[in-house]
């Protein structure tokens, strides 16, 4: 078993070529992680999933430890085997999705107490315990425990909030039990402030990680205030190491982090919006319940090798969502999870090539022309 490493293979500008060594395989970076919050990626198969390219997928400690419990999904031979996914899987460590999801949320410089969105019984979710579930789980790479500031926070409020955080970094280095291949990830919080970023930086780096995400942003302080906050975060971070921006996002958004030094993405807008009709394409997002479609025999997205775009017209697409019948997801899902792995292929072919400035510049020309 080889080690967790990070491999930089070439860069172009800031944008970096990379590889990921996990103890289930190699993960080519700029990567985009399709999310399997519950143990499966929502309306696809998992050879489905590796068939669009995709090399890893995000896993959840809340939805998991809730239904079906880490003991259960440990006793079953963790969730590579549990899911039939046998690549690597990197899981959330809870915070982030008790906050937006649990009811009666109860946090202390501890952890956090909440109730089960399901039942409301009651659960306690620390940075020791939250390693111990992603161990049950068996994922390839573990998130630290942390608390995704608000926004907006003033200063104040998101100086307080990431330190939590970084108490709750070293708490979660101390309870991770080193294996080969695999890694833990530390998160900079800070909000939108350069020097509560730089003081999150440097705090994760003192204690050492495998990785480095940065938290917090898509929270709604908008791309432009994003951009800047990655400006003055990733130079921070080690070149040897994976940088993950976590929950981000729109295709314009991922072309911007990777040309600010990000590696790793995840979000669920591929397969949510495949769930609710709208498709991403090179020319933006579509939406195949639009009456515009009915009569469209062309695909869905010309050149798209995907079984939607394949085998099937916009208005055999669009048919299926009016009669909301559930090949009409599965598709949709399937063709968006494509793009998304054609989007972060061809970023790397960029990259090697020494031309993402021109690709990015194209990528956004044809999303600005639209759907036609
Ligand atoms: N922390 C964790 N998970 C996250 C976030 C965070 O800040 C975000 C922020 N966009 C998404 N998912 N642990
Ligand atoms: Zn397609």
């Amino acid at each position: 078993m080889t080690d967790f490493k990070f491999d930089l293979l070439a860069t172009d500008g800031q944008a970096r070529l990379g590889r990921v060594h996990t103890a289930h395989g190699v993960i080519d970076t700029p990567a985009f992680m399709p999310v399997g919050t519950a143990g499966t990626v929502k309306a696809m198969l998992p050879g489905s999933v590796a068939a669009t390219g995709a090399q890893i997928v995000l896993g959840n400690t809340y939805h998991l430890m809730l239904r079906p419990g880490a003991d259960r999904v440990e006793r079953l031979g963790g969730l590579h085997q549990f899911m039939n996914w046998p690549g690597p899987i990197l899981t959330d460590s809870g915070g982030f999705q008790v906050m937006s999801l649990a009811k009666l949320r109860k946090m202390d410089a501890d952890g956090v107490t909440f109730q089960s969105h399901h039942d409301g019984s009651k659960h306690r979710l620390t940075p020791e315990n939250s390693m111990e579930i992603q161990r049950q789980l068996d994922a390839d790479i573990t998130m630290a425990f942390d608390e995704c500031t608000p926004f907006p926070a003033t200063p104040q409020q998101a100086a307080e909030s990431m330190r939590l955080s970084m108490r709750w970094a070293a708490r979660s280095k101390a309870a991770f039990t080193p294996r080969p291949g695999y890694g833990l990830f530390g998160i900079v919080q800070g909000g939108i402030y350069p020097d509560l970023r730089a003081e999150s930086a440097k705090a994760l780096l003192e204690i050492g990680f495998d990785g480095y995400a940065i938290g917090g942003l898509a929270v709604g302080e908008g791309q432009e205030a994003m951009f800047a906050t990655l400006d003055v975060t990733t130079p921070l971070l080690p070149e040897d190491k994976p940088r993950y921006l976590m929950g981000v996002g729109r295709p314009s958004d991922i072309i911007g982090a990777v040309m600010r030094g990000v590696d790793m993405f995840d979000c669920v807008m591929p397969t949510r919006s495949g769930r609710t009709a709208q498709a991403f394409t090179k020319r933006g997002t579509v939406n195949l319940r639009n009456a515009r479609h009915q009569d469209d025999p062309r695909p869905l997205e010309e050149g798209c090798a995907c079984p939607a775009c394949r085998d099937h017209s916009r208005a055999y697409l669009h048919h299926l969502i009016r009669s909301e019948e559930i090949l009409g997801p599965m598709l949709l899902t399937w063709h968006n999870i494509q793009a998304y792995q054609d989007l972060t292929r061809s970023l790397r072919a960029a990259i090697a090539e020494g031309r993402v400035e021109a690709f990015a510049a194209r990528a956004a020309e044809l999303e600005a022309q639209g759907d036609i």
